[in-house]
């Protein structure tokens, strides 16, 4: 097995909760449209694009052969309501743990990317203060094909100048372990280990794990790492 010499991070549900948001923006859609929209349902849009998560909402509500003329004005009305919840962020909202992480890494040598789907990840970075934690950044603004394509994570590669192989994941979806596993890389998965099945190492947070555990089990591709959080 090649060293490890570069992480790559999804960004909502991995570095910040946005997921949270994307969920109640999500649901005020469905109530406008007159159905239920639950947490189960969320699980499936996690880590695919925006049009692609409303697709996912229109099928749960039933609601077909809207044109692409609505749905656009569909898809914008809820991220307008998902960006009043960005603007509110502070530096405060990074994910427990995921801070200090990266800059173990980085102090380690350890080259850092930005993998997300999103096409809002510029504003959550700036709100964050986190842009200088990446040497590399591919967001939704830049790719076409949406997780589980590996298409973001091949970028982010090939933006740090650094083979697949030679790279590990931080995803929280299915559609983003997929789509990194499709890269050839390998996966800590951030979340439930019967969601997250295919991942190498799942943990449930960074603070769950030292940095420096967390990174020997990398090196190692061990299975000490499951033994932290509730995996
Ligand atoms: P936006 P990630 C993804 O971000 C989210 O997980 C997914 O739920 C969302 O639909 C997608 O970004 C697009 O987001 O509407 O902001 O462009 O997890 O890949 O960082
Ligand atoms: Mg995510």
């Amino acid at each position: 097995m090649k060293p490890f010499k570069a992480a790559v991070f999804d960004l909502d549900g991995v570095v910040v909760d946005t997921a949270r948001f994307h969920f109640l923006a999500w649901q005020r859609l469905a109530q406008e449209l007159g159905f239920e929209f639950t947490e189960k349902d969320n699980e499936r849009q996690k880590g695919v694009s925006r049009m692609e998560s409303l697709e996912i909402l229109l099928e749960v509500g039933g609601c077909t052969n809207l044109s692409p003329e609505k749905k656009e004005e569909l898809a914008a009305k809820k991220n307008e309501w998902y960006k009043e919840y960005l603007y509110e962020m502070t530096p405060a909202d990074i994910l427990p743990g995921a801070r200090d992480f990266m800059e173990y890494l980085r102090r380690r040598g350890i080259r850092t990317a930005l993998a997300s789907a999103s096409k809002n990840a510029p504003i959550i970075l700036e709100k964050l203060d986190i842009t200088e934690l990446f040497d590399a950044v591919v967001d939704g603004n830049s790719v076409s094909k949406a997780k589980p394509d590996p298409e973001v994570f091949l970028k982010a590669a090939e933006k740090l100048g650094i083979d697949p192989s030679e790279c590990f994941v931080f995803e929280d979806a299915q559609a983003g372990v997929e789509g990194a596993k499709r890269a050839g890389m390998r996966v800590v998965g951030i979340g439930k280990r019967d969601i997250l099945q295919k991942a190498e190492i799942v943990v449930s947070g960074f603070p769950e794990i030292e940095p420096v555990i967390l990174l020997s089990c990398i090196e190692l591709k061990d299975t000490c790492a499951m033994e932290y959080g509730h995996v």
